[in-house]
């Protein structure tokens, strides 16, 4: 008999369920030729203030879309859908993350044409995303200078699960004495050599820079060999790095 605790068993496989998902979404999303982001962060971050601009900025050049994970409403894809681009709101109930089988039920009900980019929004919570896999390139986890410096000392598992930070509402940093070196430091301290961006998504400072890294990014993850972009799913299903 194992000594393991039962719920501990469960939730092992519920997660590996999930990494086995995910992977398979990545191979498809891979095969079709789109790339995938997702937003990762406390509630009221500014995920969607920032996924709105960046879905009128990228659709000029990009088939883009976007699904956005919440509790209850569909608020925010009312929000995103203004940017003109499709967008599908993932309402999760009771549950404080999106899971890989949320995105693919998502997407077998939504008929879209091929895509370059989806964006993907997740359940504002700095703790549970962390652990699943969506199938993502690229995982973007935003703090805001409202938050205080310390987030990513205090949650380090979110900032070792994603690919770049995303400071956002830097026009509120002097209101709020925000200590941008400490910030970048402590981003630093949890995952060194992560880049980071200062954004405004109500005055726009910040964004050429932040949209030319994903833009770059994801031109380069896509010239990758398959074999070397499926091991993102280890990244993502771990806590590795
Ligand atoms: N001043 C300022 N306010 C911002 C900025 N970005 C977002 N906000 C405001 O912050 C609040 C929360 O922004 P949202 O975009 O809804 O945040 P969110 O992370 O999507 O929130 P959830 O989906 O609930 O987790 C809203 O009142 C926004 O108008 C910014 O760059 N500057
Ligand atoms: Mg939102």
């Amino acid at each position: 008999m194992t000594t393991e605790p039962r719920l501990l068993a469960v939730r092992k496989n519920v997660l590996k369920q999930n990494d086995v998902l995910a992977r398979a979404l990545r191979d498809r999303f891979r095969a079709q030729g789109t790339s995938v982001i997702s937003l990762v962060s406390s509630p009221g971050t500014g995920k969607t203030a920032l996924l709105e601009r960046t879905l009128t900025l990228l659709k000029e050049n990009y088939r883009v879309a976007a699904l956005v994970g919440d509790l209850a409403t569909e608020n925010d894809a009312l929000r995103l859908a203004r940017s003109g681009v499709p967008v599908k709101q993932i309402t999760t109930g009771t549950i404080c993350h999106l899971e890989a089988a949320m995105v693919e039920r998502a997407l077998e009900e939504w008929s879209i044409g091929p895509l370059d980019l989806l964006f993907i929004e997740n359940v504002g919570n700095l703790v549970c995303p962390a652990s699943y896999d969506l199938g993502e390139d690229l995982r973007l986890v935003l703090l805001s200078v409202t938050e205080g410096e310390d987030k990513p000392l205090k949650y380090p598992t979110i900032f070792n699960s994603a690919d770049a930070a995303v400071i956002t509402k830097c026009d509120l940093a002097v209101a709020v004495d925000f200590d941008e070196v400490t910030a970048l430091a402590n981003i630093q301290a949890v995952r060194p050599g992560m880049p980071a961006f200062l954004v405004s998504s109500k005055t726009g400072q910040g964004l050429s820079n932040y949209l030319q890294f994903l833009t770059a990014t994801l031109h380069a993850k896509l010239h990758v060999p398959a074999d070397e972009a499926s091991s993102h799913a280890e990244i993502h299903s771990g806590t590795s790095r």
